[in-house]
């Protein structure tokens, strides 16, 4: 009651609720939006949590494009209660994304996770625009050359007209837009990517994401989207983690990366940091009254036959937290002359392993997702 009538002296009725609810900041989310949001924060109080898998559908290990297949589903005989899409390259007019998954296949996949009753999360490693080169290319100056005013901005606009098109077009079985965990400008601590901490101030990634938001709900009116903020493994404090934090207004979601190293073997911090990276956030979601989440973590080619049990689940274990994301099941990258996989396939050493983790009650796959029915109240 306190922090409603504070929040009411400071600022309009209307944000007020929707800050203190458990309802979306866009206060035109549609229905689903707006029921998927309140059975997250469900789930989460719940103990249990939606595991989720990136391109699951698209592709795994040595296949491609099989309809109706997963390296997950070949395992389990199950769905992830998540799926996480990438859309890099939709900006630059691209019909396939970075990764080669043509955007006409993911919007199908899209459409079939959702309709299994999955929750949907994008990302969007998109290209620099400034230099044309990729998400990758950290020139300085980029993300200021993009916002309102400056040289870039107009055309900049114009990619997120594309990423607009795209998400308009989500849609299910009776015309209802699929609701998307939308997860711009990621792993913003990094020094990795154009938007990241190297080149961009907190003040200009704020002024980025506030921009976006209000492009592309306010502007283009997609009211199915949920805002995820989403900083590296890389923070230690509140503090660190909500230094380029936009404001409650425009972030639905909070979230960090993690990953255990390829260098680190048993011996790995890996569970520890999960562990403290959760707590802090618990802390935070309490505070700004949002969902955790990890977006992404996994430990490449998993060589370590319990890491399921023994890392992911130990690191994961007492928290609060509506979602877990696994990395892709990319294969053989001829490029690095290297595998990438984040989940098991039949006759990986951590296959039994995995298993025994998903069956765990608190980890939702699609089958135990049934109870939810997640767009629904
Ligand atoms: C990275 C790797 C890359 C990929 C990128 C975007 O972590 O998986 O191969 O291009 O994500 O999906």
């Amino acid at each position: 009651m306190k922090k409603l009538i504070l929040c009411i002296l400071f600022s309009t009725a209307m944000n007020c609720f929707a800050q203190l609810s458990e309802s979306p900041q866009d206060t035109k989310a549609s229905k689903e939006t707006v029921n998927l949001y309140q059975n997250l924060f469900t789930i989460q109080k719940n103990g249990q949590y939606l595991f989720g898998h990136q391109d699951a559908l698209a592709y795994g290990v040595k296949w491609k494009y099989v309809s109706g297949r997963s390296d997950f589903h070949d395992l389990t005989q199950d769905h992830p209660g998540l799926y996480g899409w990438e859309i890099g390259g939709i900006e630059l007019g691209h019909n396939q994304n970075l990764d080669s998954v043509p955007f006409g296949k993911m919007k199908q996949f899209i459409q079939q996770g959702y309709e299994k009753g999955a929750a949907i999360t994008i990302s969007w490693h998109g290209a620099n625009p400034l230099t044309g080169g990729s998400a990758w290319e950290v020139t300085p100056g980029t993300v200021a050359a993009i916002l309102p005013g400056a040289s870039k901005h107009l055309e900049f606009l114009s990619q997120l007209d594309k990423v607009a098109a795209f998400i308009a077009d989500l849609k299910g079985s009776k015309g209802e837009a699929i609701p998307i965990l939308f997860r711009p400008y990621h792993e913003l601590t990094g020094g990795w990517f154009w938007w990241g901490a190297k080149t961009t101030s907190p003040e200009q990634y704020k002024q980025l994401f506030i921009m976006t938001y209000e492009y592309l709900v306010e502007k283009k009116g997609l009211h199915n989207l949920l805002f995820v903020y989403n900083t590296g493994g890389d923070f230690a404090t509140k503090e660190a983690f909500l230094a380029s934090y936009p404001g409650n207004k425009y972030v639905d979601i909070v979230s960090f990366d993690i990953y255990q190293p390829a260098t680190e073997g048993k011996e790995s911090n890996y569970s520890n940091q999960l562990s403290q990276h959760l707590s802090i956030l618990e802390q935070i979601g309490k505070e700004l009254h949002k969902p955790v989440a990890v977006a992404e973590t996994g430990y490449n080619k998993i060589p370590i036959n319990d890491w399921w049990t023994n890392s992911l689940a130990r690191g994961l274990a007492g928290h609060q937290f509506a979602y877990v994301l696994l990395w892709r099941n990319a294969g053989f990258k001829p490029k690095e002359n290297d595998m990438e996989f984040y989940i098991p396939y039949p006759g990986h050493n951590s296959a039994t392993n995995f298993l025994q983790y998903i069956k765990q009650a608190e980890v939702l796959t699609t089958k135990k997702l049934k109870q939810f029915k997640l767009y629904s109240k």
